[in-house]
């Protein structure tokens, strides 16, 4: 966004929380921290120069790659001279009388601006389950999502983990090599498939390179905004035989990763098909897991899917290992923490170290933790207390000028985030050229047309198996949190209509003043 609006003639200033660029990838830092896209797809494709001059190593890139080709980014385009670092915004606020937002900062910053941009991220703000005697704990405890950047020596420890989600998953077979003993805590089961992940091969690259414009069209085209250089079939689970499905899923399988939820067109969809995916892959845990017990507290009963599907390396295959134990919290739910591990109801773990990879306030958590107030000093806390409302995801009703990157009600975490990202930074940055071309002052959803999108995103969820479990898609991790689904499903319905809200003169928006 900072490079869009400098080419457009526009200063801009950034503030971030972090001591650097990167996000996600600056704080998330846990061992086998990995990104579960292609590395060849997760990347900018705004500059051809920039996307040739890029080198992946691996399949999958890890954590270090991925905060270092933001560091390149950072670097190539000089950015770092308007990013004011280890600096937290504090409150935002709409001043009517100039059309302009006053934004004020923890480091006693003081800045106004006639546009917001919000680009505070989707999983940034930690969550902690308030647990009751967590502060007695006398050993170290960690949050995956807040991980020291100097490592953490777990060797020779009795450590437990709370959770078991994509962070969980890839943290848990490392943490397993080095610790005298790990205890998961698992309360849902997860699906994972593997990654397969591996070195990318220099004649694979090229492949890519040759055409690569059209490899990021061809994801564009995708309703998750990767996997467009695939093959797809348009066939339903049920419409083939079994023997062939049974193939499918095999094939899916031994290609690894998130496009097993594309080997047919409705297992999001359809609840039939969907347990038909979800068997095979409770049969593939069976396999793997040799204590018949421990397999089946590792066999999830939810839609496959439903929750973010997980990409891992050798994760089942860890709970066969001897110092390796799983506590299923829906048996013995933890009671408390203690000053010496975790108490559930069938007694004490002891513990050296205790890690949170109990994942997010998602999506809506960053942007509450500002104190941002809009017109008729409306706060956005009161406007969204009912759950997020948005108009595209991108902007909100009595906030003009503000606009929200990969916001509620708009694809995000549902894609592949650098090409939504891309997609609004392109979007705000057309619109606010259109707004100054024509002198205009501010730009604001209609409120019927935000209800109207509100609306949508339920009706299109609604078609969808996702409302089906707790997912934090849904705010259901976080307790007290309002539930409703805000990611939209479908990226490139959405990339069009955005286009054409656009075309029409931002159609559902008051231009004024
Ligand atoms: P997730 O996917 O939200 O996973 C968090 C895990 O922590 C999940 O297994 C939760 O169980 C568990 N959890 C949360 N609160 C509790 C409490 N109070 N007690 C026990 N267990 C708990 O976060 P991740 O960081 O793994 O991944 C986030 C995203 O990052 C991921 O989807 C990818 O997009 C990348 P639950 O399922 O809620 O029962």
């Amino acid at each position: 966004m900072l490079h869009k609006v400098r080419q457009q003639g526009l200063t801009a200033q950034v503030f971030e929380a972090g001591g650097g660029v990167g996000g996600t990838w600056y704080w998330n830092r846990y061992p086998g921290a990995r990104c579960d896209i292609e590395s060849m797809e997760y990347s900018y494709g705004f500059d051809e120069e920039l996307q040739q001059e890029w080198d992946w190593t691996e399949r999958y890139a890890p954590q270090p790659e991925i905060l270092k080709y933001a560091d390149h980014v950072a670097d190539r385009y000089d950015l770092r001279r308007d990013i004011k670092f280890d600096t937290k915004v504090t409150s935002a606020t709409f001043d009517e009388a100039t059309n302009t937002w006053r934004v004020q900062t923890d480091a006693g910053d003081d800045v106004t601006a006639p546009y917001l941009v919000m680009a505070t991220g989707c999983l940034s703000s930690a969550n902690t389950p308030d647990i009751p005697g967590a502060d007695s704990f006398e050993g170290p405890t960690y949050h995956t999502g807040t991980w020291p950047h100097d490592g953490v020596d777990l060797s020779g420890q009795r450590v437990g983990i709370i959770g078991t989600g994509s962070s969980a998953l890839q943290a848990i077979p490392i943490i397993a090599e080095e610790a005298a003993h790990l205890t998961v805590f698992q309360r849902t089961a997860t699906y994972a498939v593997p990654a397969w992940n591996r070195p990318l091969e220099p004649d694979e690259v090229a492949k890519v390179k040759a055409n690569y414009a059209e490899f990021r069209e061809a994801n564009r085209q995708m309703p998750a905004a990767f996997g467009g250089w695939l093959d797809h079939s348009e066939d339903t689970a049920l419409s083939v035989s079994a023997e062939e499905r049974r193939a499918r899923f095999e094939e899916r399988w031994e290609h690894g990763g998130l496009p097993f939820l594309g080997a047919f067109t409705d297992i999001l969809l359809d609840p039939e098909a969907n347990e038909e995916a979800a068997n095979f892959v409770r049969d593939r845990i069976r396999r793997v897991v040799t204590d018949p017990k421990v397999a089946e507290r590792l066999v999830p009963d939810q839609v496959i899917g439903c929750k973010r599907l997980c990409v891992d390396t050798g994760y089942y295959e860890t709970f066969n290992r001897p110092d390796v134990e799983l506590v299923d919290l829906r048996e013995t739910p933890i009671e408390a923490i203690t000053p010496a591990g975790v108490r559930t109801s069938a007694g004490e773990h002891e513990l050296d170290a205790l890690i949170y990879a109990t994942g997010f306030d998602a999506m809506t958590g960053a942007l509450l933790r500002i104190d941002i107030r809009g017109r008729d000093g409306l706060t956005l806390q009161d406007a969204w207390a009912a759950g997020p409302r948005t108009y595209l995801g991108l902007g909100v009703v009595g906030f003009p000028n503000m606009f929200t990157i990969t916001g509620p009600g708009s694809p995000s975490v549902l894609t592949n985030m650098l090409v939504s990202i891309q997609q609004h930074v392109e979007w705000i940055a057309d619109c606010t050229t259109h707004l100054r071309e024509r002198g205009i002052a501010t730009i604001e959803p209609v409120p019927q047309a935000q209800d109207n999108w509100v609306d949508y995103v339920n009706m299109v969820a609604g078609f969808t198996l996702f409302p089906t479990c707790n997912s934090w898609y849904l705010g259901a991790n976080v307790p007290g949190k309002t539930r409703v689904f805000m990611p939209l499903p479908g990226f490139t319905t959405y990339m069009e209509q955005c286009n054409l809200v656009a075309e029409q003169g931002y159609l559902g928006f008051v231009l004024a003043g």
